[in-house]
């Protein structure tokens, strides 16, 4: 029968079949939308009794085409796909398989059945982009599954399993996916057309729980979702796509689409690099850690959970069993533990994968190493030098160092080549974000074998440059210093500067996060920088971190302390001390007082210039790269996009300008100056897309 590229339609025994193929996720673009059409006109030409929809390849459709959503919309709409699909003068049925999401599940719930593999997924993530169900989904999910269970699916995105589906009556049947076209079949040869029109929905059963979810909805598309699903209840199903439409359009603008879309991207962008292929990374079977401290460990813990074999190596069998211990502890204090998620079988079977050992020789079939000693080079390099000896010629070199020179620690050893940087953040056993970095000498297969692991750890994984800091903590610096420098001014504490940050949607202000990491560890890199001397720094740059050196000095180290900004009485739970704010006061300069505005102004803008300047550099492959760093390993607001983003939202031309009044109000301060990649975009009034041909 009649077929697009996208999709082909086969009648058998009386039953149309519509097959979608669009790789990679059969998602719903113009073509594809148009071929189901007319698909579904054929199967109606043909005198059809009945019609199937499946997708080809790895999934039923993933959703609508994200790409298009900064373009002019293209016939087909999904309304009029949807409703070819509902008001056919058959029965039809969706074959799911894969991740049925958005748009996807959209279309299988506009068929009057649907069958589920019992392997699949089904969801409505567009909260994670900004949107809402624009194709029907927020009316009809409340029609099959109730208010309450639609409204949870839709504001958390989270998809669900065959056998929740089924249970909630998303589902009509579920089978193995060996049998699933024959299951929908079954459903259009047996069954009469059910449509969603005749379903009103009952009210919230939970009305107290609807409430609080519309107390936390801060955000534009959760309200919006919020009022999609109050339209649908005790409507009918044309009232509510009426209203779905209005919202779906007005959240299409908003810059929280723009932003969260603009991350969905950044983060399969970063895993790119270009000329590096890390499918073609050498095999991965066996890897190392160096180092049982707390950085080990969780790495140690980043490959269990990947189900890689690991050895871990401390200085001597004590602290190597301790390691050991300290891992298993870990594991049981873990929430997934507790509530009987992670049992003790799979426990078990995980750490049947953990050997410790006192030796690097027990390393010697490592594929993979990663050093997590502390920070000091001339140990590293030590370490890397018996690496060096025990280790196969092929074994890629890692280290965790988040400050020191990965050239600098290639020295070690013999091929420089095998030399990268992998710096986890803290607990690495959690956190998603994983930098890479490339030394001068460092070759395409260690980067390649470096972005392979990041993906088998399911890891956010970005490629930076050596140069101090590489990207996160570099652009951590200038914020940090802002952060301090506000502390001068009149009737500005710790408090309002971390206030205003999070209201500003950071997950945590830049003293509470000092205190988390602990305020010793910058002050170490500054003493070995030479600055917590008055004596041995520049007194012609302006120095903010003094107020910094003597809360260190003062003892104040931060949670593992119980003080530091904060009080923690509790652990973990700050509280503003009377004492830090004597302290602060003894370094005012007699500045004005500022507001939220400015701190937000100085903190942001700094980092952002410091963006720039990475970028200059060539310390990042991509600005969406530094996006991806600091929503994925600092808390910067998702909804923001990033600080990238964040800046072209606001306009690189007026952040030139802001910054070069704060730079003219305080010559002194280097990172204030406009970074000429910035003042290069102002001036061109260009894109931050085209930020490559202006440096
Ligand atoms: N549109 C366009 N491209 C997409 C896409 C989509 N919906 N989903 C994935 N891709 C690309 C992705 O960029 C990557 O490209 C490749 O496919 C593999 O993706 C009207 C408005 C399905 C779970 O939000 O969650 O429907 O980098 O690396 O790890 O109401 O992709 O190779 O060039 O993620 O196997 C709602 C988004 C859309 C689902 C597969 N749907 N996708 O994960 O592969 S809005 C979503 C995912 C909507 C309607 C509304 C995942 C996945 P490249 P990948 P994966």
């Amino acid at each position: 029968m009649a077929t697009s590229s996208a999709v082909k339609c086969a009648l058998k025994n009386g039953v149309a079949v519509l097959q979608i193929s669009s790789p990679p996720v059969n998602a719903l673009g113009a073509a594809v939308r148009a071929g189901l059409v007319a698909g579904v006109e054929h199967a109606i030409g043909a005198s059809a009794t009945g019609l199937v929809v499946a997708g080809g390849g790895s999934t039923f459709p993933a959703g609508a085409d994200i790409t298009e959503f900064s373009k002019p919309h293209l016939p087909p709409s999904f309304a009029e796909v949807m409703a070819a699909f509902e008001d056919a003068p058959f029965p039809t049925a969706a074959a799911i398989h894969g991740t049925a999401l958005g748009g996807g599940f959209e279309l299988a719930m506009a068929c009057h059945y649907r069958a589920m593999g019992e392997r699949a997924r089904v969801g409505l993530p567009e909260v994670h982009l900004g949107l809402l169900p624009g194709a029907g989904g927020t009316q009809r999910l409340p029609r099959l599954v109730g208010a309450d269970a639609a409204l949870e699916m839709m504001l958390t995105g989270a998809p669900i399993g065959a056998e929740r589906a089924l249970a909630l009556g998303a589902v009509d049947v579920v089978v193995p996916e060996a049998g699933l076209e024959a299951a929908a079949v079954e459903l259009v040869t047996t069954r009469a057309a059910r449509r969603a029109h005749a379903v009103v929905v009952d009210g919230f059963r939970d009305a107290a729980k609807r409430a609080a979810l519309e107390a936390r909805a801060a955000l534009p598309a959760p309200r919006a979702i919020l009022r999609c699903v109050d339209a649908a209840v005790g409507s009918e199903l044309a009232a509510g796509l009426e209203v779905e439409g209005r919202e779906f359009q007005a959240l299409k603008a908003t810059p929280e689409a723009r932003a969260l879309q603009h991350l969905f991207f950044a983060e399969r962008a970063c895993a790119k690099v270009p000329g590096v292929d890390a499918k073609g990374a050498a095999p991965l079977d066996a890897v190392g850690v160096v180092g049982g401290g707390t950085m080990g460990r969780g790495i140690a813990m980043c490959f269990l959970d990947a189900g890689l074999p690991v050895t871990l190596v401390d200085v001597d069998d004590t602290a190597a069993a301790a390691a050991a211990a300290g891992i298993d502890a870990t594991y049981r204090r873990s929430s997934a533990f507790k509530k009987g998620r992670l049992t003790e079988a799979v426990l078990a079977a995980k750490l049947e994968k953990l050997a410790v050992a006192s030796d690097v020789a027990a390393l010697a079939d490592a594929d993979l190493v990663v050093e997590a000693i502390y920070e000091d080079l001339d140990a590293k390099r030590a370490v890397f030098a018996r690496l060096d000896g025990a280790c196969k010629p092929t074994a890629v070199l890692a280290s965790n160092t988040s400050t020191l020179s990965i050239d600098a620690i290639a020295d070690a050893v013999a091929d420089p080549t095998r030399v990268v940087g992998t710096h986890f953040f803290s607990p690495a056993n959690v956190m998603k974000l994983l930098e890479n970095v490339r030394g001068a000498r460092t070759g395409d297969g260690a980067v390649a074998a470096a972005m392979a692991l990041g993906k088998r750890l399911r890891k956010t994984t970005v490629l930076a440059g050596d140069a101090f800091g590489f990207i996160g903590n570099r652009m951590l610096e200038p914020y940090g210093r802002e952060c301090l420098a506000l502390l001068r001014h009149r009737d500005v504490g710790v408090s309002n500067v971390d206030a205003a940050l999070r209201d500003f949607g950071m997950a945590m202000g830049f003293f509470a996060m000092s205190d988390l990491a602990g305020n010793d560890i910058g002050y170490a890199v500054r003493t070995s920088l030479g600055l917590t001397d008055a004596a041995t720094r520049d007194p012609a740059v302006e120095y903010s971190a003094d107020v910094a050196d003597a809360l260190v000095e003062a003892g104040r180290l931060g949670q593992k302390a119980g003080k530091g900004w904060y009080l923690y009485e509790q652990p973990r739970v700050p509280s503003p001390d009377p004492a830090v704010d004597a302290l602060v006061s003894q370094f005012k300069d007699g500045s004005p007082s500022v507001g939220a505005e400015d701190i937000l102004d100085r903190a942001l803008l700094a980092l952002v210039n410091e963006g720039f300047r990475v970028l200059e550099e060539g310390l990042a492959l991509r600005p969406s790269d530094l996006d991806v760093v600091w929503t994925s390993g600092y808390g910067f607001p998702r909804h923001k996009g990033g600080p990238m983003q964040w800046a072209e939202e606001r306009g690189l031309r007026e952040c030139r300008a802001t910054l070069e009044r704060l730079a003219a109000e305080r010559p002194d301060v280097p990172y204030l100056r406009p970074a000429k990649l910035l003042v290069a975009l102002a001036d061109a009034d260009a894109p931050l897309a085209d930020w490559e041909k202006y440096v």
